[in-house]
């Protein structure tokens, strides 16, 4: 199309402009970085107590960043708040791309905000980073509950490891329940590791499902419908009721072959469409009903306990992994010892311990 002939349809696209200055990311970046210091740990800890959010995000930035001066700062903010957390139910949603997780999310905030319920979203996706694909969708798609003032939305943090980044939202979760949110919806992508992440830091896990055409079960590992407390089949409006249904009929009869859960809660299957807001408040119900069951048998602060030491563990090797690595004498000789490799001149085992021996000399 000719530069002229672009004008002539409203349809067509114009030229875009360059952003100006005052947007520049870098100097944003340290005016922000600058007004993170400038306020104290005790101010921001009251303040958060308070539940005032503009002090939770700062806390929460203090968190998320690399500079070890913010992270000194946070781990005071983190300390201080740790009494005050713990009280509240932790709700992890996953399910693949495009099952509905943020419109599900949409309608769940809205109803729990409805029933005066403070509620916190977050997110665990570590290939946002690149794509920034789950922050301009859920900024969008979460467009209501955005406004809501008993509703706090934190995209998820961008991270080089899905270690950096659970163990950040971990601490993220301790914040907002210091800062009074009583129920935290943690959304994660149904792909790769970041689900075991998610299930190791909540109460409650819901994976959500969409129906096909009888193959429902193909292609869905077994670990994550073992990691199941619930399944909602979401989308089920339209002509897709019908599958729907059916799906309902074969997960339940898949999830008898599965062992008791040592929860002693027996998982759900349940229909749902979130873009209608159908189904919700019988899932919340479902959820309702398995902290009462989890409390009352002491499963619930078992599996908390269970889960602090996981994080105690999991924070140590990720700690120690990266102080390995990220060593620069390591750096160069782990170079060397992959030649070493390619050229069959040692093996795996020989340069694994000659870069131990070298790093404990260090
Ligand atoms: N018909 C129907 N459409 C739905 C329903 N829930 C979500 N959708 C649509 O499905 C599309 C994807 O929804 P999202 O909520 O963005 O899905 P998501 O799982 O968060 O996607 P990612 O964040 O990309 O992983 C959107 O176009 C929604 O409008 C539903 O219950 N019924
Ligand atoms: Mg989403």
């Amino acid at each position: 199309m000719t530069k002229k002939g672009r004008h002539k349809t409203a349809l067509s696209e114009q030229e875009g402009i360059s952003d100006p200055e005052i947007t520049n990311d870098k100097a944003i970046l340290k005016i922000k970085q600058k007004r993170l210091l400038s306020v104290s740990s005790e101010t921001l800890v009251s303040e958060i107590l308070k539940g005032q959010v503009t002090a939770l995000s700062r806390a929460i930035t203090l968190v998320e960043s690399k500079n070890s001066k913010h992270l000194e700062k946070a781990n005071t903010i983190i300390k201080a708040c740790l009494p005050h957390a713990n009280k509240s139910v932790r709700i992890g949603i996953t399910g693949v791309p495009g099952v509905g997780k943020s419109t599900f999310i949409e309608a769940l905030g809205k109803h729990l905000s409805a029933l005066g319920k403070k509620v916190a979203v977050l997110a665990i996706d570590p290939s946002s980073s690149i794509t920034k694909g789950s922050i301009l969708g859920d900024k969008t798609r979460m467009e209501d509950l955005v406004k809501d003032s008993n509703v706090f939305i934190r995209p998820s943090p961008s991270g080089d490891s899905l270690g950096g980044v659970a163990r950040k939202t971990r601490e993220t979760i301790i914040l907002c329940e210091a800062a009074g949110f009583d129920t935290i919806l943690i959304e994660t992508v149904g792909v790769g590791q970041s689900e075991t992440a998610v299930h190791s830091m909540v109460d409650f896990f819901l994976l959500l499902k969409l129906a096909g055409a009888g193959d429902e079960l193909q292609g869905i590992k077994r670990g994550i419908i073992e990691m199941a407390d619930a399944i909602a089949i979401n989308k089920a409006d339209n002509d897709n009721i019908k599958h729907a249904k059916l799906a309902k009929v074969e997960f339940n009869r898949a999830l008898h072959l599965y062992p008791e859960k040592a929860s002693g809660w027996t998982p759900k299957v349940q229909l749902c469409s979130a873009l209608n807001n159908e189904g919700i408040s019988d899932i919340w119900k479902t959820i309702e009903d398995y902290i009462e069951l989890t409390k009352e048998n002491t499963f619930f602060s078992e599996r908390r306990q269970e889960q602090n030491k996981y994080w105690l563990i999991q924070t140590i090797k990720d700690n120690l992994q990266s102080a390995f690595f990220n060593h620069p004498t390591i750096k160069t000789a782990l170079v060397e010892q992959l030649k070493l490799i390619e050229a069959n001149q040692t093996t795996p085992f020989v340069a694994a311990e000659y870069l131990l021996n070298l790093k404990q000399g260090l």
